[in-house]
């Protein structure tokens, strides 16, 4: 029996890790076909024979083979290349970026290390699909281990333009990495065409059209598989006995106001400070709305030991209670900005009662909580989703209000029109949108990657 076996660097047993857009995903995945899953433990050991053991764990039918990171590897590779170069750079943040030679050599080291662990543990007939930007160079370090099947991968987060991607010193070595799988799935159509370009442009490239591509003397498939969600899991979750009582708490603290939610991490692609300005903006351009709106902002901290993060946390405070001091009054808070995680379920609830849902990234590779918020609305009074038009969600969404997230007065102006938008025009975007959600769900996602991946099938 061949095996689905997926590579990420944090897996569904971290309960932290279960808030991520990728976990919930590729935990269907797995579930669904049974298989492997090797990643990241959450551990940091000292050098020695524990840093090089691989620990396992059942859950659900999969087996899980973990890593733990020595202290240079977790900084070099995770803290530094992953998320202070690859994540800014691949949101267009060069700004942000920490270049920096030797993370980048521990990076690879890592890669290369955990691809020679896995190795022996693949079985001829597995399909191997690795996730995300910590292993861009995971099928290099197989072939260079011996694994001659299949390797697929796909990216979580957007691709850049190739003129942002070329900022990265190490561009060229990645991109021949890349070029070592047999699959190379994006988001949207975007990133599949600005990778395409980038290898024509930089690399001599060349597109073979169907989804083929030749590139450093390969030929791979490189493909848009917008990734979606558990679109009828989440419809329960919105009608479980825990989001009727998140709804309800809420709505004893909303009495005949208009929620409207938005759910982030606290990362500065999820353009926060701007959709914070943008909600001052709407009680400026918008005197009605005072006193009839409270917008609830959920936003759990994440990866507080980068600087930017930290930065980023302190001026949303800044701003959610500059926000409150100028509009609030004795029995209104504008802004409820809650830095805390909730469960799916509560999140479920509050999507389900929000008149509008504000999904205003920068930047997005795709972007669940848009999807979230459509399948958790009820058919005869649905809320308005908007969405910005850097979210690769809003390829498919396009049903939505679609908002530039940095114009503050046109998301203003489409929180606006949300709220006063007819029953009649609120239920003709939203069964498009639901329609589509239902259609391109996870299973459907991860069907359309095996396909190409593994044609014959997993059997
Ligand atoms: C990356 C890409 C891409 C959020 N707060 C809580 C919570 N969440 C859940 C949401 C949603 C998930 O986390 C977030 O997914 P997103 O897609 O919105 O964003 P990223 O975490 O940045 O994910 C992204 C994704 O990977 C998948 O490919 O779409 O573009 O950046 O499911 O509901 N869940 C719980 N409590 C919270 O407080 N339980």
């Amino acid at each position: 029996m061949s095996r689905l076996v997926a590579i990420s660097n944090r897996t569904a047993v971290d309960p932290k890790a279960r808030a991520g857009g990728l976990a919930v995903a590729v935990w269907e995945s797995l579930k669904a076909t049974g298989g492997l899953w090797f990643g990241w433990s959450g551990d940091i050991v000292e050098e020695g024979p524990r840093s090089n053991t691989l620990h396992a764990h059942y859950d659900e039918g999969v087996e899980f083979l973990l890593t733990d990171l020595t202290q240079e590897e977790h900084d070099g590779y995770y803290l530094n290349y992953a998320n202070r170069v690859i994540w800014p750079v691949f949101h267009y943040r060069i700004d942000l970026a920490w270049f920096d030679r030797d993370a980048f050599t521990v990076y690879a080291a890592v890669n290369q290390r955990i691809a020679r662990q896995v190795e022996p543990r693949l079985r001829n007939g597995d399909i191997v699909w690795v996730h995300d930007y910590h292993f861009l160079l995971m099928a290099d370090g197989l072939r260079n281990a011996g694994w001659e099947g299949p390797i697929g991968f796909f990216l979580h987060i957007p691709f850049p333009a190739p003129e942002v991607f070329a900022a990265l010193p190490e561009h060229h070595w990645i991109a021949r990495a890349m070029c070592a799988y047999d699959v190379v799935g994006f988001q949207a159509e975007r990133d599949r065409y600005n990778f395409i370009q980038y290898l024509i442009e930089e690399c001599g490239g060349e597109d073979l059209g169907d989804g083929r591509v030749q590139a450093f003397d390969h030929t791979l498939t490189v493909k848009a598989y917008p990734i979606g969600i558990d679109a009828q899991g989440f419809v329960e979750a919105a009608h479980s006995d825990k989001a009727d009582e998140a709804a309800q708490r809420i709505g004893q603290f909303l009495g005949q106001r208009d929620l409207v939610i938005g759910v982030d991490r606290m990362d500065y692609s999820k353009g926060l400070p701007q959709r914070f300005e943008a909600v001052g903006r709407l009680f400026d351009n918008f005197p009605d709305t005072r006193g009839k709106v409270s917008v609830t902002q959920i936003t759990p901290p994440s990866r507080s030991k980068v600087e930017e993060y930290q930065e980023l946390r302190v001026e949303l405070d800044q701003l959610a209670g500059r926000i409150n001091g100028d509009y609030g009054d004795l029995d209104w808070i504008p802004l409820r900005y809650l830095a805390r995680s909730y469960t799916r379920e509560e999140l479920a609830g509050l999507f389900r009662i929000a008149r509008v849902g504000l999904v205003t990234p920068l930047r997005d590779g795709m972007n669940l909580v848009c999807k979230e918020f459509v399948m958790a609305q009820d058919e005869n009074d649905p809320g308005v989703l908007i969405l910005s038009e850097f979210a690769g969600a809003a390829e498919q969404l396009q049903d939505a209000l679609i908002v530039n997230p940095h114009d503050t007065d046109d998301v203003a102006e489409a929180i606006h029109a949300a709220l006063t938008m007819s029953l009649d025009e609120r239920q003709r975007r939203w069964r498009r949108l639901r329609d589509i959600t239902v259609e391109q769900d996870v299973s459907w996602w991860r069907e359309k990657f095996l396909a190409d991946l593994a044609p014959g099938g997993l059997s």
